[in-house]
C-alpha cells in the first residue's frame, strides 16, 4: 500500500501547520508523528507545513520532522489550503493574533499554554473559535500522563469522598544568576511583555489545570509573588532594564468543593530542573504524583485493614492503566514526550466521534485556567482575597 491509499483507507488526513519550531515544536511535531502509529483514529494527523522567520532553520526543521511545506510568515501560513488545523508553538504574546488569523480562515487551532497573555485576550479566543464552531485544543500536556489521568479517575468516581487538601508545587532553578538576560529566543519567558507573567502562567498554569481537571473550579484565591532579579540585561537593547515577571508565586486556593489548596512555584529553588508534584486528600484515600518519577501514582486507602495500611506506589504501565496498553508490554515506561501524543489522541478520537467525553483542555477550559492565573497576580499586587472570575 502506497502512502496515499493508506491515508485513503483511514479516511482524510489532519493536516496541521506549525507556527514555531523551538522545544514545544518539536514536542508537537513528534506528537503530530507518533499518534497514528500507536493509536488508531479515522483521520491521520500529518506535519503540512512548519513556519518560521529563520528560513534556514525552518527548513532544517522541516526535513528532521517530515514537513513538506515551509513558511516564514504566519499570515500565509493560516490561508494555506492545505492546512486544516494550526498549531500555534510561538511565545505567548503571539497566541491571539495567530489564533485569529487561524480562526478567520475556517482552521481548527490547536494552541500552546497558557492561552495568552491574560484572560481578556482569552477571552477574545473563545468568543472567535466558538462562533466560528471549529476544534480547539490548548496543550496542558500533563494531565495526559497515565498516573495523572488514574489519579483523575480515581477522583472522579468519588473513591476519595470528601476531599479536604489539594497542595502542588513546580519548581525549578535556571534564573538563579542575575548574568541571566530577558528576551529573545528561550529567555522569552523572562520578559513580561511577551510572557505575560512569570512562573504563574509558564509553571503554576500547569499545576491549575491538572487540579480543575482532578478536583473542580477553583473559586478564590490569596497570593504572593517575588521578583528576586529586578533588572536584567535585554537581548534586544543591550541594556539593564527592569523584570516585570513574577519569579515565585505562593497562592492559597478554594475550591467549588470546599477543599483547600497551597500551590507554590519559583524559578529559584537550587537543585529543581522541573519538579512538578501534587497531593491530594480525601476522606477515604490520598493521591500523591511527582513528575519525576511520572509512571508511579502514590496510593493510600484506609479501607485496607489497619496492619497492612500504608501507601503503595501504582506503577501505572499495565494494559488496564490509561493509554499504557497501546504502547509496550507491562511494566515499560513512558515519558514526557507521551502527553503530548495522548493529548492529540483525545482530540483526534473527538473529531472522529464529538459525543464522547471531552478529556482534552479547549479554549474555554484554558480560559478558565487563565482566569484562576489573573486572580493569583491579581490578589498579589492587591494582597487580598479574589474571586476568580467566570469564563
Ligand atoms: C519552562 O522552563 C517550561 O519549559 C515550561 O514552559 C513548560 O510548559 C513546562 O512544562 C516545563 O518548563
Amino acid at each position: 500500500m502506497n502512502d496515499s491509499s493508506a491515508s485513503t483507507a483511514r479516511g482524510r488526513d489532519l493536516r496541521i501547520g506549525l507556527v514555531g519550531y523551538g522545544f514545544m515544536g518539536r514536542a508537537h511535531a513528534n506528537a503530530i508523528r507518533q499518534v497514528p502509529h500507536f493509536f488508531r483514529e479515522s483521520r491521520r494527523p500529518v506535519l503540512q507545513a512548519v513556519c518560521g522567520r529563520d528560513e534556514g532553520a525552518c527548513r532544517a526543521f522541516a526535513s528532521a520532522w517530515d514537513a513538506a511545506h515551509v513558511e516564514t510568515d504566519w499570515r500565509r501560513l493560516v490561508e494555506r489550503e492545505d492546512v486544516d488545523a494550526v498549531d500555534i508553538c510561538t511565545p505567548n504574546d503571539s497566541h491571539m493574533e495567530i489564533a485569529l488569523a487561524a480562526i478567520a480562515n475556517g482552521k481548527m487551532v490547536l494552541c500552546e499554554k497558557p492561552i495568552a497573555l491574560d484572560g481578556d485576550q482569552g477571552r477574545r479566543m473563545v468568543e472567535a473559535v466558538e462562533s466560528a464552531g471549529l476544534p480547539n485544543l490548548v496543550w496542558f500536556n500533563y494531565r495526559f500522563l497515565p498516573a495523572v489521568t488514574l489519579a483523575r479517575n480515581i477522583v472522579a468516581a468519588g473513591e476519595l469522598g470528601k476531599v479536604f487538601h489539594y497542595r502542588a508545587n513546580f519548581l525549578q532553578d535556571w534564573t538563579i544568576s542575575a548574568e541571566v538576560p530577558q528576551g529573545g529566543t528561550g529567555l522569552w519567558r523572562l520578559d513580561a511583555k511577551v510572557a505575560g507573567s512569570g512562573v504563574t502562567g509558564d509553571l503554576l498554569a500547569h499545576c491549575i489545570d491538572t487540579a480543575r481537571w482532578i478536583n473542580g473550579e477553583i473559586v478564590s484565591v490569596s497570593a504572593m509573588t517575588d521578583t528576586f532579579v529586578k533588572e536584567r540585561v535585554h537581548t534586544a537593547t543591550g541594556r539593564k532594564e527592569p523584570v516585570g515577571i513574577d519569579d515565585a508565586c505562593a497562592f492559597l486556593a478554594r475550591f467549588a468543593n470546599g477543599s483547600m489548596a497551597v500551590f507554590e512555584s519559583t524559578r529559584y529553588a537550587r537543585g529543581h530542573k522541573a519538579l512538578y508534584t501534587f497531593e491530594i486528600n480525601g476522606e477515604h484515600k490520598s493521591l500523591a504524583w511527582d513528575l519525576h518519577d511520572l509512571n508511579r501514582l502514590a496510593y493510600f486507602d484506609h479501607a485496607v485493614p489497619g496492619d497492612r495500611r500504608g501507601w503503595s506506589s501504582i506503577h501505572c504501565t499495565d494494559g488496564d492503566h490509561p493509554y499504557a496498553g497501546k504502547w509496550w508490554v507491562p511494566g515499560l515506561c513512558l515519558g514526557y514526550e507521551h502527553s503530548f501524543v495522548h493529548g492529540l489522541h483525545e482530540f483526534m478520537r473527538r473529531l472522529d466521534d464529538p459525543s464522547i467525553e471531552q478529556r482534552y483542555p479547549d479554549f474555554r477550559d484554558a480560559l478558565r485556567t487563565q482566569l484562576v492565573c489573573d486572580a493569583v497576580l491579581e490578589s498579589a499586587r492587591s494582597q487580598r482575597w479574589v474571586e476568580v472570575a467566570k469564563a
